[in-house]
């Protein structure tokens, strides 16, 4: 970490303040410098400092941030070198409704994202950056997603005003002056400006943890540029995240050939020792963290984890999809996290941690809901204040729903040993799924990689509390990336359909939808769920094999909205569970598919012609199939 400029200098040189498209004249120019010194020109800062994402630079910021009260250290002998945040009430998700993708035409950003012309964000992002850092110092933070100097890697460089954010970017991504050295030899990078928007008055207390009631979380495509304003919170702020990994690498990988996805990453292990590679898109906390990093309850099998969120993906020279992790660490949900859930990011959890708005304990350790069957008597909530079940009981949970840890990924133990591979996995299987508390099955393959498309395009979920809104109400999550792609999400399905020609077909990944939440007549989850999850993996794997192998045993069985597990095929051997149940489970029901496909059309209206023909034309067979399925009256499934 080093201190080599005063923003003061070249305030006192320059006869105006610089503006953005200022700020992005330089990086475009690929002048970090330059870039940086503009960026202290615009904001403000009493001091620029460049980060090396080493260890004494992350202690002397934990350090500082502890004594500033943003950090609470936790007791060193329950959970060593580990802290808590709480963040302001008011600023503990990502904010969709301010979070801005401005390509010159409105139509590349599509109908579900918003826009805004890029000229006149300009002016606000102005304004609202003009001096937004003074008091503070800005920190430059270089960055890799991926492995440094793998062909499938990107860098970016972040400022940002939050020791925090510097903190977190540094368990996330690979920060370090590796970074600076590929950029000075021509790299291009993504400039990415971070403040929480709270400029110190000289003399005057901070507080411990500043930002501000209006927010930006702003992406320029065809500069590849980000600008986050006004939040400190996850993927609001950590910009390696979801604004450079999903929204402006999407773009990238229109335009290159390859994807960028809301996906953990996998790999299964037979009890023969063979090995699968599944790429799985849910959306925000939907069960991405918890599948990669299963405990399969099927003996014999085993899970590795490879990413927890995002992957990014690439024909290879082979032909087959290869895949990597972007990141280099976790942001994970902390609710619903427990030995029996999820015992490995239990053990995880155990040391070097960052945690932000779960409860605290009276020992020094923190709490959430589903940590433990039991709430500990006393505790400390998300808020500060004081918490006993009968809070919990009237409905006020300890931790916030949307409470979450930062760690790096070399602290969970299922890790693969090979997981920062520059040359990624071949992906065999790409599985999607959302909350359906009805109508989707357990499990359902697709027919073709057209299908697959079509499935995808079609996900729907109810809404969790990742993002502000209302929790629950269903809505349409195409590949579970409506809050993420950064452009047309129909020319998003025509890439991915792209992307499926140009792979060889026999080593194209099958395509899967999943659905763990589909409940029964007394409102509860008619599937365990979590290590259970596995006999689902495992029916995957088979039907890799029999696509890839010569296997003549069916495994599958057609019906008008694809394949469903053929008698038997699916493992339920020693599940707690009754017959009726598991038929519930893999039934459907024509009238509501067919309901179905009559939304999936009304959905497609808003893309206008940008919807492919081809998945037009699957709709229109499939409520042919359906119609023809409900007149014969009969029940699909087992
Ligand atoms: P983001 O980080 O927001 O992208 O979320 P994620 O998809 O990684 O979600 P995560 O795995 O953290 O799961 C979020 C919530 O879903 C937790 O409260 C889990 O307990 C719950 N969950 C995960 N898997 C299952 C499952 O198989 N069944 C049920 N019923 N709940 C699950
Ligand atoms: C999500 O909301 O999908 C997350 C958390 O993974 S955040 O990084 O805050 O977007
Ligand atoms: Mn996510």
């Amino acid at each position: 970490m080093s201190t080599f400029t005063d923003a003061a200098g070249p305030r006192g040189v320059r006869t105006r303040r610089p503006t953005p498209a200022d700020v992005a004249a330089a990086a475009a120019r690929g002048d970090v410098r330059a870039w940086v010194e503009a960026v202290a020109a615009l904001t403000e800062p009493d001091a620029v400092v460049w980060c090396d994402g080493s260890a004494s630079e992350r202690a002397r910021l934990l350090d500082a941030m502890v004594g500033a009260g943003t950090l609470v250290p936790l007791d060193p002998g329950r959970r060593p070198g580990s802290y808590l945040a709480r963040s302001d009430p008011d600023d503990v998700a990502r904010v969709e409704s301010r979070t801005f993708v401005c390509p010159s035409r409105r139509a590349d950003a599509g109908p579900t994202n918003n826009w805004r012309d890029p000229a006149e964000m300009r002016t606000e992002l102005g304004e609202a950056f003009a001096g937004s850092m003074r008091g503070r110092t800005l920190y430059v933070v270089p960055f890799s997603m991926g492995p440094v100097g793998s062909r499938l890697s990107r860098v970016g460089v972040q400022v940002t005003d939050s020791p925090y954010v510097v903190v977190s970017m540094a368990m996330m991504t690979r920060v370090g002056t590796a970074v600076l050295d590929r950029v000075a030899a021509g790299e291009p990078f993504v400039p990415a400006v971070h403040s929480v928007g709270a400029p110190l008055v000289a003399g005057e207390d901070d507080v411990p943890w500043p930002c501000n009631a209006t927010k930006y979380i702003v992406h320029f495509p065809e500069s590849r540029e980000i600008w986050s304003y006004g939040s400190g919170y996850g993927g609001n702020a950590l910009l390696g995240k979801k604004c450079f990994a999903l929204r402006i690498a999407s773009v990238i990988g229109r335009d290159e050939g390859w994807l960028a996805e809301h996906m953990l990453l996998l790999r299964l292990t037979s009890p023969q020792g063979r090995r699968y590679h599944v790429a799985a898109a849910f959306p925000s906390a939907c069960g991405k963290t918890n599948l990669a990093m299963l405990h399969p309850t099927l003996r014999g099998w085993r899970v590795e984890t490879l990413g927890d969120d995002i992957a990014w993906l690439q024909p290879g020279p082979d032909g087959a999809l290869r895949a990597i992790n972007p990141e280099a660490g976790l942001f994970g949900v902390a609710p619903g996290t427990g030995p029996t859930t999820n015992p490995a990011a239990v053990e995880m959890l155990a040391r070097d941690v960052i945690f932000a708005n779960v409860a605290l304990t009276d020992e020094g350790d923190v709490w959430w809901e589903g940590l433990t069957p039991e709430p500990p008597a006393h505790l400390v909530d998300w808020t500060g204040a004081d918490w006993t079940p009968a809070d919990g009981a009237a409905g006020r949970p300890a931790a916030h729903p949307n409470s979450r840890f930062t760690v790096s990924a070399t602290r969970c133990p299922t890790l693969a040993a090979d997981w920062d591979d520059p040359e990624g996995v071949a992906v065999d299987a790409i599985v999607l799924g959302g909350r359906r508390a009805t109508t989707v099955p357990l499990v359902l393959q697709a027919e073709s990689w057209e299908h697959g498309v079509l499935m995808g395009a079609t996900v729907a979920s109810e809404r969790t509390a990742a993002a502000e809104g209302q929790v629950g109400e269903l809505r349409r999550d195409p590949f579970a990336m409506l809050p993420f792609c950064g452009y047309d999400m129909a020319d998003h399905w025509a890439h991915w359909l792209r992307v499926g020609a140009a792979l060889d077909p026999a080593r194209r990944p099958l395509v899967f939808q999943v659905n763990w939440f589909r409940t029964g007549a007394d409102g509860r989850f008619l599937w365990p769920g979590f290590g259970e999850n596995a006999r689902v993996l495992a029916w995957v794997a088979d039907q890799v094999d029999r696509a890839r192998l010569v296997r003549t045993d069916v495994g599958a069985v057609p019906s008008p909205i694809g394949l469903l597990p053929a008698p038997g095929a699916l493992d339920t051997a020693g599940l707690a569970m009754d017959e009726r149940a598991l038929a519930e489970l893999l039934a459907f029901d024509p009238g509501a598919w067919l309901r179905e496909t009559e939304r999936t059309e009304e959905f497609f209206g808003q893309f206008g012609d940008r919807v492919p023909g081809s998945l037009r034309a699957q709709v229109s067979r499939m409520r042919a199939a359906l119609a023809a399925s409900a007149g014969s009256g009969g029940h699909g499934g087992q």
